[in-house]
């Protein structure tokens, strides 16, 4: 393996329907990143199981696409980490010692959980709110220095920095005794780039594009077929006026926004370029456009994930070998946390 001197890690949940928002906010940019440094991608299974229990056999499935969707946009299993979470008990006991750095009135501030529970708060599970704890112990147990992720990760990005301090100040003499210096986490950076950071429903301009949306056309999925793709951006929510000149003119047209900002992220020019070409068109004419870019990207990226679904022993291998080698830095920092904090090896 190549050394790099900094890491990346992120992760996507094993919920079903990856989706476009997934890809522009997160998966596209994993790729790019593996030339610079050493990248390794999770596939969050103890995060899918906060909102509720899925029937395990799909739960393996939805991994096993997951992964296809990383070695199909590009990523390179034999040169980096993919791996399953709940294969590496250290990110469980990585998290119950961050439960014990983190205050509550931290995780109370988390608008994600608060959305994510409405107003069934009382009724949702612990995991649920506890999960930026996880997404910190994550991201920390491989010291990794960038996060690719989407915008709506930016507050529990924010967190895992004050964790990572917290834990870094609380124990500077022990970090300093055993010889770490004056930290033993680095305090991660989210990379939330690109002109689709936060990609919006197909139906609802002011919801996010989201896996358990019920409805099926406010989203892209990554194993849609090219006529799916093609007739979801054709039924996708506008509104009667023509494209606007402008930035300005996407005031209280979200869904014209949105619609600008995929086809510039696809087609990687930015909004500015995209309203110089097409401003003043109406939408059936840009969604033509839209639905031509959508499945020129799209579609070599399902085919390529059927074909590894075909071959789930394959997909299995990747995850094995991705699991062995992610135990390897996550035991190591395990130690280090336990002689840091007095826990025995
Ligand atoms: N709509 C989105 N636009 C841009 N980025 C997005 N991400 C998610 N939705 C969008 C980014 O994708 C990565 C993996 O997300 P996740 O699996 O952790 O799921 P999530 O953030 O909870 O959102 P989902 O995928 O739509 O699932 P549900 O239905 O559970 O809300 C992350 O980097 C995320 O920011």
């Amino acid at each position: 393996m190549a050394q790099y001197e900094k890491r990346v890690f992120s992760g996507v949940q094993p919920t079903g329907n990856l989706h476009l928002g997934n890809y522009l906010g997160a998966i596209k940019r994993f790729a790019d990143l593996q030339s610079s440094y050493e990248c390794i991608y999770c596939i969050v299974d103890m995060h899918a199981v906060t909102a509720r229990w899925t029937d395990p056999t799909e739960l393996r499935t939805h991994v096993r696409e997951v992964a296809a969707a990383y070695i199909a946009t590009g990523i390179n299993p034999k040169e980096h980490v993919i791996f399953v979470q709940s294969q590496v008990a250290e990110h469980a006991e990585l998290a119950w010692v961050f439960n014990c750095v983190a205050r509550m009135g931290w995780l109370n501030r988390m608008t994600q959980f608060k959305d994510k529970a409405g107003k069934n708060s009382e009724n949702v599970s612990v995991g649920l709110f506890d999960y930026p704890v996880l997404m910190a112990a994550d991201i920390l147990l491989y010291r990794a220095h960038y996060v690719p992720v989407g915008e709506v990760q930016k507050q529990h990005m924010e967190l895992t920095r004050d964790i990572a301090q917290k834990f870094n100040i609380d124990w500077a003499d022990s970090i300093a005794a055993h010889g770490f210096g004056e930290a033993y986490f680095p305090i991660p950076e989210a990379l939330i780039q690109g002109e689709a950071t936060r990609v919006m429903s197909l139906r609802d301009g002011a919801k996010k594009m989201s896996k358990s949306d019920l409805s099926d056309y406010s989203r892209i999925n990554l194993t849609d077929s090219v006529d799916a793709i093609r007739q979801k951006i054709r039924k996708a929510k506008t509104d009667p006026e023509p494209l606007p000149l402008d930035h300005k003119g996407f005031a209280g047209r979200p869904e014209a926004e949105n619609l600008v900002s995929i086809f510039a992220a696809l087609t990687q020019t930015s909004v500015d370029d995209v309203l110089k070409e097409y401003g003043g068109t109406q939408f059936s004419a840009f969604k033509a456009a839209l639905a031509d870019a959508a499945v020129e990207h799209l579609a070599p990226i399902n085919a390529e994930m059927r074909r590894l679904l075909a071959d789930p022993a394959y997909i299995d291998d990747v995850l094995q070998n991705g699991a062995e080698k992610a135990k390897v830095i996550a035991a190591e920092t395990m130690r280090a946390v336990r002689d840091i904090v007095g826990f025995r090896n």
